[in-house]
């Protein structure tokens, strides 16, 4: 079958990919392949595709040679079997590996210092350690091993066969690796905690004294009819909605061109919508922690970390399932099954009213659910589009896994993080999470409004006080598309289409509904806001570049500064009828809680986009009635 343009790449291409630079550009088994994926195509190719039609399939590639550390950016041609760019990126280091995480674990645990190092801890059993590799911001790198790819490494243990290596940090133990070449560069042996007595088991059989909970009766979601849904490919169509699925090593999964069919023809919502970065900085600067500054996304990628689902834990239901297809260093193609889960909710009530003489009127809330998981480590995400009947979109993030913590000399816990076992603690921290919304509301001549709220002082027009106008404020720049949230006035941000007009004679829009924004707290001068300005902001707003992806920089492991978002928008271009991307930034403050430990519940964010005059009433009117005492006998 011929790939649709926004299809991901195959295997087979993944591999083409990978043989065509092997052959034309020399790279050799001393290489790595960073990141292998579909170079999109432009809009307009999009737009015209007709199915079956033959089209150019491109890669995109980021590879690099491990013996001088020589990074590279191309740009292949699977068809033609060409490389169409090959561009050297001087101060750039590619995004870390699974191969290099695994390689790293493998070659420190066979070293004879660290296997003394953690022998002085009483640790033995090598077969029972774990070694977590972080990345370094450049300006934490020690000075000797400057311009190297240079990796920081925790060391955990499991008390026993099969328990949680996260309940038992080595406390004040830290390993510097060079990851080029595998090799052990520090012991960093800084300080030692005797070990206090924890539980930090969550495995029900490790679980001291556990008894599960022995009232729980089954619940079992039934389609009997099958779903609502039909995916062709990665072609989803749900009753009024339709896009395609996407997914990539970095961003994991991509909505593509998101639509609403309305009397027959499909308006254009979104473009594209996903997650382009995540920055988790740690707020505590003791030795353990100053140099965890994670962005899971530019670091690590959520493609690259999702796992597979489950039916009947990760998903409940009818579930329709995507593999992904991911790569590993070497450029030969894995694929992760049931990456992505699509299935429908049923959300308790969609619309109500009791009438007094004939009754009520009531609609079941349905909603289509797209997720993926990813585990980075000790942490999951979980993220979850949703689509409503009425237009809403909904975006959430739930973060869950076990949180990092310490252990600490008797009496003198540091003030960075919350008491959550004996003797241990879990540092505060933040996770920010950039979605990347190329809105296309009615086509891609755009303008974004702030929109906000002001009560009107007392006055002969309004002598009770009462008066509320709202204040639509078009954001002309880059610069005044910049934008903080403000709970005074309510502000959120309108995507109008001024040149389309609803039937009540007001321009269309779609609105960012503002959720779990937070403010980064962070001192201008501290190193982690340079390498990560765009979390200073709510909202950013850039005409469309296909260029322009990844908000802190394309290659943020050892990034010294923010070279997307403040750098593209230096540039102050109009942000005015165009086609605008919106860049949302919100996340979890984490003030950790004993309640989180051994293992965390989810915390979940979220953020809306709503139609905002789209639609001329409400578009869910025709939702039918799910049983019939939910529609009275009068009002058939
Ligand atoms: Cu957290």
């Amino acid at each position: 079958m011929t790939p649709h343009p926004l299809d991901p790449l195959s295997a087979e291409e993944i591999r083409a990919a990978a043989a065509i630079l092997r052959r034309d550009r020399g790279v050799t088994e001393r290489w790595r392949f960073a990141s292998i994926e579909l170079r999109e195509p432009a809009k307009a190719v999009v737009r015209d595709f007709s199915p079956g039609a033959k089209i150019e399939r491109e890669a995109l590639v980021v590879c690099w040679n491990c013996d001088d550390g020589q990074l590279y950016k191309a740009r292949v041609a699977l068809g033609a079997g060409q490389v169409l760019a090959w561009e050297p990126q001087p101060d750039g280091q590619p995004n870390m590996t699974v191969d290099e995480f695994h390689e790293c674990d493998q070659a420190l645990r066979a070293d004879p210092r660290v296997v003394e190092a953690l022998a002085r801890r009483g640790i033995t059993d090598m077969e029972r350690v774990l070694i977590d590799t972080w990345a370094y911001g450049a300006h934490l790198v020690p000075e000797a091993h400057r311009g190297g790819r240079i990796g920081w490494a925790d060391v955990w243990y499991r008390s026993q066969e099969g328990s949680s290596p996260y309940a038992n940090p080595v406390t004040g133990l830290h390993f510097v690796v060079d990851l080029n070449r595998m090799e052990l560069l520090e012991v960093e042996d800084v300080h030692r905690v005797d070990e206090p007595r924890t539980m930090g088991e969550y495995v029900p059989r490790l679980v001291f004294g556990q008894q599960l909970r022995e009232d729980v009766r089954p619940l079992e979601i039934t389609q009997p009819e099958g779903t609502s849904f039909t995916l062709e490919g990665n072609h989803l169509v749900w009753q009024k909605w339709s896009l395609r699925v996407g997914f990539n090593h970095r961003e994991g999964m991509v909505l593509h061109t998101v639509g609403y069919d309305d009397g027959g023809r499909t308006r254009p919502v979104a473009h594209r919508l996903s997650f382009a970065e995540m920055v988790v900085p740690y707020r505590d600067p003791t030795t353990d922690h100053y140099r965890r500054t994670a962005f899971d996304i530019g670091e690590w990628g959520l493609g690259f970390m999702t796992t597979s689902l489950e039916l009947g834990c990760d998903c409940l239901g009818e579930i329709a399932y995507l593999d992904a297809v991911m790569h590993d260093t070497r450029g030969e193609p894995y694929a992760i099954r049931n990456a992505i889960c699509i299935h429908e909710e049923d959300n308790a009530v969609l619309w109500k009213h009791v009438d007094a003489q004939f009754g009520a009127e009531v609609r079941r809330q349905r909603r289509l659910v797209l997720s993926f998981h990813v585990t980075v480590a000790n942490y999951e995400y979980l993220v979850y589009w949703r689509l409503y009947q009425d237009g809403n979109i909904e975006c959430e993030v739930r973060a869950t896994g076990i949180m990092v913590t310490t252990h600490f000399a008797p009496g003198q816990q540091p003030p960075y993080g919350t008491l959550v076992d004996e003797r241990t603690y879990a540092p505060f921290h933040q996770h920010f999470l950039v979605a990347r919304l190329d809105l296309d509301v009615d086509g891609e001549a755009n303008t974004v409004y702030a929109t906000e709220s002001e009560a009107l002082p007392v006055g002969p027009e309004n002598p009770h006080g009462l008066a509320l106008v709202q204040r639509d404020t078009a954001l002309r720049t880059e610069s005044e598309g910049i934008q903080d949230y403000d709970w005074r006035t309510q502000r959120a941000w309108k995507v109008v289409n001024r040149g389309a007009a609803n039937g009540l004679g007001t321009p269309v829009g779609y609105k960012l509904v503002p959720g779990g924004a937070i403010p980064p707290m962070m001192d201008p001068g501290s190193p982690v806001l340079q390498r990560a300005q765009a979390i200073a902001h709510t909202l950013w707003v850039t005409p469309f570049d296909a260029d322009e992806r990844w908000p802190c920089g394309e290659f943020v492991v050892q990034s010294l500064e923010d070279r997307g978002l403040p750098a593209w928008t230096a540039r102050d271009r109009s942000i005015e009828d165009t086609d605008v991307v919106l860049w949302y930034v919100f996340g979890i403050h984490h003030i950790t809680r004993p309640e989180e430990w051994p293992v965390m519940s989810v915390d979940t964010v979220s953020f809306w986009l709503k139609p905002v005059g789209f639609f001329d009433r409400n578009p869910a009117l025709d939702v039918p009635p799910a049983h019939r005492h939910c529609h009275p006998e009068e009002n058939r």
